[in-house]
């Protein structure tokens, strides 16, 4: 690390103890700013790295429900609104038992130069709930959705604060928090979330978008190299939004999706998984991959507790969650040939992951770039939202597709300029960082 962030790394280190996913989001960014910081004086002299380190805003509460038995249940809610220099805070909320204030500070940390790559309107913030979804009933959910809402609804506003999903936050509980948002407030107003149903509000391609999105800029850094999807064999990890759609995609294009998993296993589907039914599982019966696997026969294998990085592939996409794939993995993946891994998670990779795939070469798509298409989505969600209008399928994928290209080639070329060709994470952070940078001095010391 350049030795004049070495100072500021140490003090978010004893300002913000036992957050260590926190710590890893913010050392990889301030790996890549030393040529940035010497070019720009007026950043350290603005103090603009460590202002950016410090979240503008955070909200904890407790949030507490009723469950099917009477009894009374507590969990506790958070919102991390972490920068608004481009836009009002943006960013998913995560319902998952690991959730705690460190890891939404990883998640809204990453969010803002997640978003500024998008060169859309908006800032980057990051909020959820260690209430863990699993095995609770529709209405458990929706009660606990509520009250979540009955809180966080204040600090909520089209101009202020537009969350979405994420982990465990889909469709379904968009809805809930959307309706006790709008009778809270007695306000139709559509703009507060995105990720909302088509009937209320909702934009077609949000519910592929990030899937897709990471395909695409998979394909754009293939296409860099001279090679493409098509035929080629690759393992998607995880089951939820972010997997199915990029398994779509991958078909769509031409490519075999040999595997995918969730936090119990693996799915080993050498013929190519089948999507419709993993949908249907999925999707339709909020089941498990084991189900999934016993219904495709024998030609698919169920690996309790297995590691999907071990299977052969041409191309990864880790699509589960944070500091999935380890040092030993990425060697795993290179050993076995793998040429590019696009991140649909985020910070799916670990540090050591990270080094062992930039040192072989392979084509690495960051997912703070890889994965933008999701909130970029969001973005043309709240457009369609302050417009009153709808944009048909074909164009908002048109449109995505576009903003993916542009996020490469910024990447791409920000690499080069700044002496790392084809290292995209170097390009990701020193061009979402500059954006941010910028509107910051411009606006003041606020
Ligand atoms: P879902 O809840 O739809 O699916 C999550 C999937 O990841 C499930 O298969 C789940 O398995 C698995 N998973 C979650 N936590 C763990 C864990 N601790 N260990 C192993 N597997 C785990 O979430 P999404 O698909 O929306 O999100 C997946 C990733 O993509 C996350 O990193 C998220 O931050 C990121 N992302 C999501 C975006 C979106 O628009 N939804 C946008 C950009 C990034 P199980 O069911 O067993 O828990
Ligand atoms: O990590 C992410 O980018 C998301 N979960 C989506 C955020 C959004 O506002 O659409």
């Amino acid at each position: 690390m350049d030795e004049k962030l070495e100072p500021i790394f140490d003090e978010v280190l004893r300002r913000n103890p036992g957050e260590p996913e926190f710590h890893q989001a913010v050392r990889e960014v301030l790996l890549s700013l030393g040529p940035v910081v010497a070019k720009h004086p007026e950043f350290a002299e603005r103090k603009i790295i460590e202002r950016i380190c410090e979240p503008e805003r955070q909200i904890i509460f407790r949030v507490p429900w009723i469950d099917d038995t009477g009894q009374v249940r507590i969990n506790r809610g958070f919102r991390v609104e972490f920068n608004s220099a481009l836009g009002p805070y943006k960013g998913g909320l995560r319902f998952h038992p690991s959730v705690n204030l460190g890891i939404v500070k990883f998640l809204g940390f990453e969010q803002i130069f997640k978003n500024a790559l998008t060169e859309l309107p908006i800032g980057g913030a990051k909020g959820g709930s260690d209430f863990d979804p699993k095995g609770r009933s529709r209405d458990e959910v929706m009660r606990f959705c509520q009250s979540f809402m009955t809180e966080l609804y204040r600090h909520l506003g089209e101009y202020t604060d537009v969350p979405a999903g994420d982990i465990g936050v889909g469709t379904r509980e968009i809805g809930y928090l959307f309706g006790q948002y709008k009778r809270i407030t007695n306000r139709y107003e559509s703009g507060v979330l995105t990720g909302k149903g088509i009937e209320w509000g909702g934009a077609l391609v949000r519910t592929e978008a990030t899937g897709y999105g990471a395909v695409f800029f998979l394909r754009e850094m293939l296409k860099a190299r001279g090679d493409d999807i098509a035929d080629r064999t690759c393992l998607v990890s995880g089951s939820g939004n972010v997997a199915l759609y990029a398994i779509e995609k991958i078909h769509q294009l031409g490519g075999r999706v040999v595997a995918c998993s969730d936090s119990a296993g693996v799915v080993h589907d050498p013929k190519g998984i089948d999507l419709e039914l993993l949908k249907q599982v999925k999707e339709v019966e909020r089941g498990r991959i084991a189900d999934y696997a016993g219904r495709r026969g024998h030609d698919a294998t169920y690996l309790a507790g297995g590691n999907i990085w071990d299977i052969p592939c041409d191309v990864a996409l880790p699509c589960a969650t944070q500091n999935e794939l380890t040092g030993r993995d990425a060697a795993t993946l290179v050993g076995n040939g793998c040429i590019a891994v696009s991140e649909g998670a985020n910070m799916p990779t670990t540090p050591e992951g990270v080094d062992v795939l930039l040192d072989a070469g392979i084509a690495y798509g960051p997912g703070k770039a890889a994965n933008a298409g999701g909130v970029a989505t969001s973005a043309l969600e709240m457009q369609q939202n302050a417009s009153r209008d709808r944009w048909s399928f074909e164009a908002t994928e048109a449109r995505l597709a576009e903003i993916m290209t542009h996020i490469h080639d910024l990447c791409f070329a920000t690499a080069e300029e700044y002496g790392a060709p084809g290292n995209y994470v170097t390009g990701a952070n020193i061009a979402g960082f500059q954006r941010v940078a910028h509107a910051m001095v411009a606006l003041g010391l606020v």
